[in-house]
C-alpha cells in the first residue's frame, strides 16, 4: 500500500522485508568500518550532529559533495553498487507505480545515517545535489517521527509521519525540495529481527548530478 503525502511524495510502509532489512544493515556495518569510518559530522560554525553519517559513491560534507572524506580521514569512499542502483529503480516504480521513472533513476551516492535514541535531525532541505531526481528514503530499525514540511520555510506547515522498520519514503517532483526533519526516535520500537540491537537506521539514495 502506498500513501501519497504531497504531489511526489509518496510512504510505502513496510515495503522491505526482514531479510532484506538484515541484508542492508550488514552492507551498512561494512561501511560503517571503512574506508572512511561512520562519524558525527562536523558542521562549519562548530557544531557537531547527534546523527553518525556514512557516505557512499559520493562525501557529503556541509554542504557539498566529495570523492574522498577530507572531513574524515581523507580516504576515497567506497563506490556505490550496482544492485543499490537496482534496490533504488525498484523502490521509485513502487512509489510511483510507475517503472519507467524506476527504470530512468540511477542513484550515484547514499548517505547512511544512525540514530541513537538521543539524536535528532533539525529541519533542513537538500539542496547540495544538482539533479532534481527523487531522493529514496529507507528506515530500519526503531521507529521515529518523520516531520515532513513545506518548500519555503523550517515551521508549519508540517506533516508528522512515523516511520518503522521497512518503510519506504520517496521525495520527487514539487517535494524534492521540501524541509524535513526527524525530531523524535522511538527507543526499543525495533524488533531486533532487522538486525539492529537498537537505534534507527536511515538509507537515502540520491542522483548528485556531478560527473
Ligand atoms: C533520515 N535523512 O531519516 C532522513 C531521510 C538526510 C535526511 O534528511 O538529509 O540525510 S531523507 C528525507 C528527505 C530527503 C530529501 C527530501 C526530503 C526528505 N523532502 O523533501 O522531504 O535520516
Ligand atoms: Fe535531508
Amino acid at each position: 500500500a502506498r500513501r501519497q503525502l504531497a504531489p511526489g511524495a509518496v510512504h510505502v510502509p513496510d515495503w522491505l522485508d526482514v531479510r532484506a532489512q538484515r541484508e542492508l544493515v550488514a552492507a551498512c556495518r561494512d561501511w560503517a568500518r571503512g574506508p572512511a569510518p561512520i562519524r558525527h559530522t562536523k558542521l562549519p560554525r562548530g557544531g557537531v550532529m547527534s546523527v553518525q553519517t556514512v557516505c557512499i559513491g559520493w562525501h557529503w560534507q556541509p554542504y557539498a559533495y566529495t570523492r574522498t572524506a577530507d572531513d574524515v580521514n581523507g580516504a576515497r569512499v567506497a563506490a556505490f553498487p550496482d544492485w543499490m542502483v537496482e534496490l533504488g529503480r525498484r523502490a521509485v516504480t513502487e512509489a510511483y507505480g510507475d517503472a519507467a521513472a524506476g527504470d530512468g533513476y540511477t542513484p550515484d551516492t547514499a548517505l547512511i545515517n544512525f540514530y541513537d535514541e538521543a539524536a535528532r535531525l533539525g529541519m533542513h532541505q537538500d539542496k547540495e545535489e544538482r539533479s532534481g531526481a527523487p531522493v529514496v528514503s529507507l528506515s530500519i530499525g526503531d521507529a521515529c517521527v518523520f516531520r515532513f514540511g513545506n518548500t519555503e520555510n523550517r515551521g508549519r506547515p508540517y506533516t508528522d509521519v512515523e516511520l518503522r522498520s521497512g518503510d519506504l519514503f520517496v521525495f520527487g517532483g514539487p517535494s524534492r525540495f521540501a524541509y524535513h526533519g526527524v525530531p523524535k526516535v522511538y527507543p526499543g520500537t525495533c524488533d531486533p529481527a532487522c538486525g539492529l540491537r537498537g537505534g534507527r537506521l536511515n538509507i537515502t539514495m540520491r542522483v548528485t548530478g556531478l560527473g
